[in-house]
């Protein structure tokens, strides 16, 4: 289906009109009007924001009748939209991307140049809007780029969090937390829509009532209303006209002042209202993968997704549909349980509020939601106390109670007598304080469930999820994780970009799995020296902008050896630093020892509270200050902690890499999309068969890989048979050696209590197993050193892992999606002139 937009024709501006057109002229035109009209500035008194911002509105005004022609369309009838409910999307910097995706890269980069300015500069000054903590807010970005770029009509929903995830400081080697102030100097990418808010509300109680038709209903007094006021971003696709929507929530009180304590004279109280309001999209939660279980966040949650339910059924009515198809013209996808309130919302806005039977509302409830598993990390399943969630929401209680004990009632005649197997699947945690299970709501209340690489799905279904596998096998499915290659590559890496143009040709940035055409190239050693010399120009500049950053020089004829993502001991950036001090060792017992030098560079953030992580970037640090310092070791070993990891970070730091550290104990990363990232660039990857590694190895071939490590079976193996981390030290010399060197304070100035708890808990519990994985880890380091020297072999594999990773575009991952789960189709938009 191809759809032509017939907007009046007043509503569309002439081609060479300074608000579209891309003439060079035009364009330094266009962005000296928007300096001067709606930046208010003179070029002689402008800052470089004020320039980036008059940029940035060029670049709008030029995408602008896209997007209204794609809002358009989905206002027909028979145009599905996929909306992807998310609490995060770490979209990272628009302004780039925008100009890549709308193929006005070039001409821009000349008007630009020709005003006296640099691109670069505009493109780096922008404030990137961290509204996520890491691999789920990052996936539902690159989920929005592949939907548009596919044509897929989409919505993404979400809150618009004034403070995003905190920047990181480094002080002293310890992580040091600042506030996110991305809007502090506005969001020329956003237009707010307060003529489509929404009520919001909270509290009260209910109360049962016989409605006209003698039927029982029951009715909701909340205690407290907010306004959600939506935000929208357009979401460019490349090279094609689809402009999908980013629609984000802000909270707002419905009355600036509550006059009746206003007129008594409690101007605090008037106002404090509506600061009370607005604190639920002030700040996003910086935990990952980690509940925290506050009553605020479970505010958001509800908060978010019912102002997105309600203007999914105001889409619905205004298309001329009545609600009995909202699951026919809507596929609204969860990403994880943070919106799984969604299945409760639903149920009471179709039988509560629009007077749907109980039945008919659970059919189409169950038709329109699906729900997306991100981790099966036990700390992060999210579970509400009853008590808590029905003060908040007692209406949705009573509904998640009607629907689990109806759901119990099947689940009784599959399994009569099975009360273990009850007390599994119910919604209701009966144990110590009660609690609703948002796994299982979701599980329930959804038509698909999926995990995100083969491994976790099917870990999943052995697992967190067996015995809603065992019930209702058929809602099971895997979509492994994507990224897009627009930002990831054309964007992050214009040069490895160019020369693979010059190689195949263009046209793989949407058909990645042409880069394929690249293997021949491997052998052709031409293409092997001009590969190389890309990268070490890449390298060069990260080197500086290291030492920029951190005063610490680094050799870019070393190996770059990089692990960046939040820090999480399951993620063991500990066990990188256990073979960084082996090198250290190893180094000062053996000076002459043979080889190649090495730059490990770390990056990520520490949830605030998360004592043990923040310990381990001042472990990371502080082995730095000893080993970069040590003229013995400093020739070959440099050790770099990156502050302030982010989107705008992994952009400059990918296309660097030459090897990717994906060591995570086996089973517990769900997949992972930074190892994607790596090698579509280029680097090689030294890992644990884990999440999508594991598919990335099948992609790359076994002989392009570094594996190391435990498999999952045999980790349940060793843990089942009781795990005993100590012996393993007792019986490794090295080992011993590495931990007592740290234990000493050798890295601490003398101070022994420093890493004591680290040190501790690896001896006696080591929950994540580094000490069973450390030997074979050193001796698989190893091989990537004598790999590394033979260096046009290494040049081969990096370019046959690039070559290999088309498989790893978030374009396959919703073509998987739109067939399997959403059945939603492509839609062509044809703008006339
Ligand atoms: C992450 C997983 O840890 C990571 O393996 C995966 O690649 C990513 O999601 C995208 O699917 N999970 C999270 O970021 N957070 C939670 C709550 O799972």
């Amino acid at each position: 289906m191809t759809v032509s937009t017939n907007l009046p024709s007043f509503h569309t501006p002439g081609v060479e009109d300074d608000r579209t057109g891309l003439g060079i002229e035009t364009l330094k035109r266009a962005f000296f009007d928007n300096l001067y009209y709606v930046q208010g500035k003179l070029p002689n008194r402008a800052s470089t924001v004020d320039y980036y911002m008059a940029l940035a509105y060029t670049v709008r005004d030029r995408l602008l009748q896209r997007w209204l022609a794609t809002e358009d369309i989905l206002t027909r009838p028979e145009v599905r939209i996929v909306g992807y409910l998310s609490a995060e999307f770490l979209m990272g910097p628009h302004l780039g991307n925008n100009l890549i995706n709308l193929d006005i890269y070039a001409p821009v980069k000349q008007a630009i140049e020709e005003s006296g300015l640099n691109l670069q500069e505009l493109i780096d000054i922008e404030e990137e809007p961290g509204l996520g903590n890491g691999g789920l807010g990052r996936l539902a970005a690159c989920y929005l780029d592949s939907l548009a770029s596919l044509q897929i009509p989409a919505i993404g929903y979400g809150i618009r969090y004034e403070f995003g995830i905190f920047d990181q400081e480094i002080v002293d080697g310890w992580q040091v937390e600042i506030t996110d102030k991305w809007l502090k100097y506005g969001n020329p990418w956003e237009v707010a829509r307060p003529e489509e808010a929404v009520e919001i509300k909270f509290g009260g109680y209910t109360q049962p009532y016989t409605d006209d038709q003698g039927r029982y209903r029951v009715r909701w007094v909340p205690g407290s209303t907010v306004m959600g006021i939506p935000y929208d971003t357009p979401i460019t696709g490349y090279n094609v006209n689809t402009v999908n929507t980013l629609r984000l929530w802000k909270a707002e009180a419905p009355e600036s002042f509550d006059f009746t304590a206003f007129n008594q004279g409690d101007y605090w109280g008037a106002v404090n209202d509506k600061v009370v309001s607005e604190t639920i999209s002030k700040v996003l939660y910086p935990n990952d993968e980690q509940i925290q279980g506050k009553q605020l966040r479970l505010q958001q949650q509800f908060f978010f997704v019912s102002c997105s339910l309600q203007d999914v059924i105001r889409r619905q009515l205004e298309s001329g549909r009545t609600l009995d198809t909202l699951h026919e013209k809507f596929s609204l996808q969860m990403n994880d349980t943070h919106p799984s309130v969604a299945v409760a919302e639903l149920m009471r806005l179709l039988v509560d509020e629009h007077m749907l039977e109980w039945d008919h509302a659970w059919d189409i409830t169950t038709r329109t939601l699906a729900y997306t598993n991100h981790t099966l990390l036990p700390e992060a399943l999210e579970k509400w106390s009853v008590s808590l969630f029905g003060s908040l929401l007692p209406r949705h209680l009573e509904i998640i109670f009607e629907i689990n004990s109806r759901f119990l009632d099947q689940v009784r005649l599959r399994y009569p007598g099975d009360e273990a197997r009850l007390g599994q699947l119910s919604l209701i945690d009966e144990g110590g304080d009660r609690s609703v299970r948002m796994a299982n709501l979701a599980c329930v209340g959804s038509h698909a469930i999926n995990g995100v690489a083969a491994l976790h799905s099917e870990l999943l279904k052995k697992t967190v999820l067996h015995d809603f596998y065992e019930l209702m096998p058929e809602k099971f499915c895997n979509v492994t994780n994507g990224v897009t290659p627009r930002r990831w590559l054309a964007l992050s890496n214009p040069r490895l970009t160019a020369l693979i143009d010059r190689r195949i040709g263009n046209g793989w940035l949407t058909h990645l799995d042409r880069l394929r055409e690249l293997e021949s190239a491997a052998d052709d050693a031409g293409f092997r020296h001009e590969w190389r010399m890309v990268k070490r120009d890449i390298k060069a500049d990260l080197a500086d902008h290291i030492a920029n950053r951190t005063g610490i020089s680094v050799n870019p004829d070393t190996l770059f050896d990089i692990q960046v993502k939040r820090i999480h001991e399951y993620k063991r950036q500990h066990l990188n630093v256990l073979h960084i001090v082996t090198l250290y060792h190893r180094l000062k017992q053996n000076p002459n020892q043979d080889m190649a030098g090495r730059t490990f560079i770390f990056g990520g953030k520490a949830a605030p509270g998360y004592d043990m992580a923040k310990r381990i970037i001042k472990l990371i640090t502080s082995v730095g200050d000893v080993v970069n310092k040590d003229p013995d070791v400093s020739d070959r070993l440099r050790v770099v902690f990156l502050p302030d990891y982010n989107v705008t970070f992994g952009q400059r730091v990918y296309p660097a890499a030459e090897l990717s550290e994906q060591i995570s104990l086996a089973g517990l990363e769900a997949s992972g999309t930074g190892n994607m990232k790596f090698s579509m660039n280029g680097a090689l990857t030294i890992g644990t068969l884990d999440g999508a590694n594991v598919e990335i190895r099948e992609e790359v071939g076994a002989e392009n890989f570094f594996l190391f490590g435990m498999k999952t079976e045999e980790v349940t193996a060793l843990r089942s048979q009781g795990y005993n981390p100590m012996s393993y030290y007792h019986s490794n010399e090295t080992l011993k050696a590495v931990i007592d060197l740290i234990a000493s304070g050798h890295f601490s100035h003398g101070d022994r209590e420093l890493f004591r708890p680290l040190i501790d808990n690896l001896l006696y519990h080591d929950p994540y197993m580094l000490l069973a994985d450390y030997q074979s880890y050193v001796d698989c380091q190893d091989q990537v050193d004598r790999a590394y020297r033979d260096s046009e072999n290494w040049v081969r594999m990096s370019i046959l892992n690039a070559a290999r990773m088309g498989k790893f575009s978030s374009d396959r991952s919703i073509q998987d999606y739109a067939q399997t789960i959403w059945q939603a189709d492509a839609v062509p938009i044809e703008i006339e002139a």
